[in-house]
C-alpha cells in the first residue's frame, strides 16, 4: 500500500471541514480554519496542512478553545485595529480584521491590525499574501509556547515565534518569506517524530541540554533559534511586539495557560500594512521598479526567492492534487468515527 493518499484539494478541504464540525467546532470557524490548511496541503507545507486538523481536534477536546465565539473589532487610533478572538481560533479574527487594515493602510500610508485571545496554529504566508493581494507590503508575526531554548541557553522561553513578510509585485506572484525564529517549526519536529524519522542536528537539545537528532527527545528538551543569537533577538523582539506591547502573553505565559493539555497556543498576533502608493506617491514606479531589480538580481545567478518552491507546489497542486501522508488521513478520518462532540 502506498504511503500517501491523492486527494483533491476540494477533498481536503471538505474532510478538514467535516472532522472540526464533528468535533464541535462551529461552521464559520471551521470553514475558515480548513481554508488555511487546505492552502498548507496545496503549498506543500506539510506541517501546517491536514495535520493541523488533528491538533485542533485535540485543542476542542481540551475544552479551553470556544468554538463559536464570533470575533469583534476595536479602533485603538485611526491606524491600528484590534480584533479580539475571544479564546476562538484566530483565523475568522484576520478575516474579520483584514478589510479594515487595508482601508487604514491605504489611508495612512503605514496601519496596524492586532489580533488577541487567539488560539493560533496557522502558517503565517496565508495572510501576508492576502495582505500584498490588496497592493500592499505585509508584515506579521506571532508567539506560540515556550519551546525554544535563547541563544546560549539550553531552556525554553521564546515560542517557535514566526515572522512573515510579502511585497506586492507588479506581474505575477508576491516576494514572501515566512519562516519560524526557531531552527525549524515544531510542526515539522511532531513530523518526525510520528515516522519515527531522525531530524538534522543543530535544530534541538534534550532534556539535559545535549544536542540530540532523537526527534521524541528533542520534543521533551528544547528547541534552538535559526542563526543563533541573531534568530534569538529576533524572536525577542516578537516577545515584545506581539505579547507584550499588545497587552496578550507570551509564549512562556501561553504555556503556563495551556496547563500541560497539549492544545494550540493561545497568545495574540501583531500585522502591519504599508501602501507603496502613500509611502512613494509620484514615484510608485520607480520605487517598485527598484525592487524588481533587487529580485533579478537575485535570480539571475541561480538563488531563489523564498516561496519559488512554494508556488510551484501551488501550480502542481491546483492541477493534479495533492499527496496526503497516509497516517496523517488515517488518523483525521478517524477523528469522523464516534460521536459529535
Ligand atoms: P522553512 O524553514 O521551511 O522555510 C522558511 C522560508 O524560507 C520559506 O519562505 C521558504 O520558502 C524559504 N526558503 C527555504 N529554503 C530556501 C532557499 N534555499 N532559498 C530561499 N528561500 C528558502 O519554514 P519553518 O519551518 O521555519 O516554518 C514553516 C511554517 O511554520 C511557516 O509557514 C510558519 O508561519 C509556520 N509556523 C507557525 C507558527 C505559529 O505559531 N502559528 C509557529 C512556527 C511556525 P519555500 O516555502 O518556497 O521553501
Ligand atoms: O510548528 O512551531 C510550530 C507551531 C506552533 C504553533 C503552530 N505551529
Amino acid at each position: 500500500m502506498s504511503d500517501t493518499v491523492h486527494l483533491s484539494l476540494e477533498e481536503v478541504h471538505d474532510l478538514a471541514v467535516r472532522a472540526l464540525t464533528h468535533n464541535g467546532m462551529g461552521d464559520a470557524h471551521a470553514q475558515a480554519i480548513a481554508r488555511v490548511i487546505t492552502q498548507g496541503q496545496r503549498d506543500e507545507c506539510h506541517s501546517h496542512g491536514l495535520y493541523r486538523v488533528l491538533v485542533c481536534v485535540r485543542s476542542l477536546r481540551s475544552g479551553k478553545v470556544d468554538p463559536t465565539a464570533l470575533p469583534t473589532l476595536h479602533t485603538l487610533s485611526p491606524a491600528i485595529v484590534s480584533v479580539d478572538a475571544h479564546h476562538a481560533y484566530s483565523l475568522l479574527a484576520f478575516e474579520t480584521g483584514l478589510p479594515v487594515l487595508v482601508e487604514k493602510a491605504r489611508t495612512f500610508g503605514l496601519a496596524a491590525m492586532v489580533i488577541r485571545n487567539c488560539f493560533h496554529f496557522s502558517a503565517l504566508w496565508p495572510e501576508v499574501e492576502a495582505i500584498a493581494a490588496n497592493g500592499l507590503a505585509g508584515l506579521a508575526m506571532t508567539p506560540s509556547h515556550s519551546w525554544v531554548a535563547p541563544a546560549g541557553g539550553n531552556r525554553g522561553v521564546f515560542g517557535t515565534n514566526p515572522l512573515a513578510f510579502a511585497w506586492p509585485r507588479p506581474v505575477g506572484e508576491p516576494f514572501v518569506f515566512d519562516f519560524a525564529t526557531s531552527a525549524i517549526a515544531r510542526g515539522d519536529i511532531e513530523l518526525h517524530a510520528r515516522q519515527g524519522k531522525a531530524i538534522p542536528s543543530g535544530w534541538a537539545v534534550d532534556a539535559e541540554g545535549q544536542p540530540t537528532t532523537d526527534a521524541r527527545a528533542a520534543l521533551e528538551g528544547a528547541m534552538l533559534t535559526f542563526g543563533g543569537h541573531k534568530g534569538s533577538a529576533l524572536s525577542a523582539m516578537i516577545e515584545l511586539l506581539a505579547a507584550a506591547l499588545i497587552g496578550d502573553l507570551t509564549s512562556a505565559e501561553s504555556m503556563a495557560f495551556d496547563q500541560g493539555v497539549g492544545a494550540t497556543p493561545c497568545h495574540g498576533e501583531l500585522l502591519l500594512a504599508f501602501d507603496p502608493k502613500v509611502f512613494l506617491g509620484d514615484e510608485l514606479e520607480a520605487g517598485l521598479h527598484r525592487a524588481e531589480g533587487m529580485f533579478r538580481a537575485i535570480t539571475e545567478q541561480g538563488a531563489r526567492l523564498p516561496s519559488q518552491r512554494r508556488f510551484a507546489a501551488r501550480r502542481r497542486s491546483i492541477a493534479q492534487g495533492v499527496d496526503v501522508d497516509r497516517q496523517v488521513y488515517d488518523d483525521v478520518r478517524r477523528l469522523l468515527d464516534g460521536d459529535r462532540l
